[in-house]
Parts: structure tokens; sequence; C-alpha cells
């Protein structure tokens, strides 16, 4: 197996900033690999393989391409639900969320150093989550979006702030952010914004997630 770079926790957690998650359906017909490189070059700070449809095969090899592409950036990539996946790339980090393996057994398949992200849709969840053996979590959706229609019901800022207030963790806000949204992300408590579409499906890919990071690091 390829040994996962040796990322610190520390320096894991500095890089849940801006955080990209890829979706195939928004790339607006450009590569996988264009969107992300722009993205980043504009200050992704890590990424998320996030593919629901593609077979064990495929997915393996867009999780290779994804390493080769980051390792040299030093961008850290995050499997979405595929602990398999994770450990035959050495990706990471581990995205899981409610219906995917239980988070004890993925920390007992992973090796110590590889992160593991858990989305949590309700507060009985996020009172279960100080529990767990967790690196972040992903407050899932914060708003409704239409990249992801089979969410939960909606934080909101104000869940947000209650999230916020029930733990110590790192908070990935997640849904329907964009730079006009941004601020008020962070002021409610998020230590990091995970975007599809307003990266993915921009424009200029580069541009918006510059903005971005510009909301960002001025918090
Ligand atoms: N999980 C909760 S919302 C979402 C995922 C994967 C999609 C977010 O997409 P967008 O385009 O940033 O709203
Ligand atoms: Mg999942």
């Amino acid at each position: 197996l390829p040994t996962a770079t040796p990322w610190s926790r520390t320096r894991l957690q500095q890089a849940l900033r801006l955080y990209l998650v890829t979706d195939q359906a928004s790339l607006l017909g450009r590569t996988l690999a264009d969107v992300v490189l722009a993205a980043v070059h504009g200050g992704v700070t890590c990424v998320q393989l996030r593919e629901k449809h593609l077979g064990s095969r495929d997915f393996h090899a867009q999780a290779m391409a994804l390493m080769d592409l980051l390792r040299p950036l030093n961008v850290p990539l995050i499997i979405n639900d595929r602990i398999d996946i994770a450990l035959a790339c050495g990706a990471q980090g581990v995205h899981l969320g409610q219906s995917d393996l239980p988070v004890q057994r993925a920390r007992a398949l992973l090796p110590p150093e590889v992160f593991i992200g858990w989305s949590v849709e309700t507060l009985e969840q996020v009172a279960h989550s100080v529990a767990l053996p967790l690196d972040y979590l992903g407050v899932s959706p914060v708003y409704a979006t239409p990249t992801k229609t089979d969410t939960a019901t909606p934080w909101g800022l104000d869940g947000l702030k209650e999230v916020r207030a029930a733990t110590a963790l790192p908070l990935v806000a997640i849904g329907g952010i964009h730079a006009g949204n941004a601020a008020e992300v962070l002021a409610a408590g998020a230590d990091s914004l995970a975007v599809v579409s307003a990266v993915c499906s921009a424009a200029d890919p580069r541009a918006s997630a510059q903005e971005l990071k510009r909301l960002i690091d001025a918090r």
C-alpha cells in the first residue's frame, strides 16, 4: 500500500480552511484536474473526492490521479465514504456520513495519522460526536442547496451557532455557501468553509476560490 504523506494532526487542522468538495456534475464539462488545480491556485487548502456514481476501479483511479496532482502542492486529499479507497491511495483523510461505516470501525481500520471527519445533521449527533475519535465535524447542510437535495433540514446560522456552542471540534460548514454568505457563516462559528458549486461551477474557479479565501483570511 502507498504510505500516506505524513501530515501531523495540527497541520491537517490548519488545512481545513477552504475545503473543496468535488462533484462531476458541477464541473460544467471541464476536467476534474483542471478545476481542482485552478481552485488550489486560488487558495483551496484541502480537497475531498466525492464520487457517488463511480465503481471502485474508477474511484481508485481518480483518487490516485488527485493524489499525484495534490502531493507537490502540499494539499491533503480526503476521500468521501470509502475507507478502502483512502487506504489504497494513501489519502490524508476520510469523510463519513451518518449512513457510512461507524466512526469507531473506521478509526480501527485506518492508520492513526489519517484524519476522520463526520457529517452531523442533528444536535443529538453532535452530542454523540464528543465520544467519537473524530478530527472535525461537517455541519450539513448550513443552507439548502441544489447540489444535494436529499439533505436533512438545513441548520441555518442559528443551528450552526448551537453546534459551535456544543463542541470544540473544528467545524466545516457545507451547503449553499458562496462569497455572498461566507462572512456570516464564519461569524456563526465555522472554522472552515466547504464548497462544491461556488468553485466547481464558477466561470473562473480560481477567482472564486481567491474571493472565498480572502473572506476566510480576513476573519
Ligand atoms: N453535503 C451537504 S450539502 C452538500 C454536500 C456534499 C453539497 C454542497 O454543495 P454546494 O454546491 O456547495 O451547495
Ligand atoms: Mg457518505
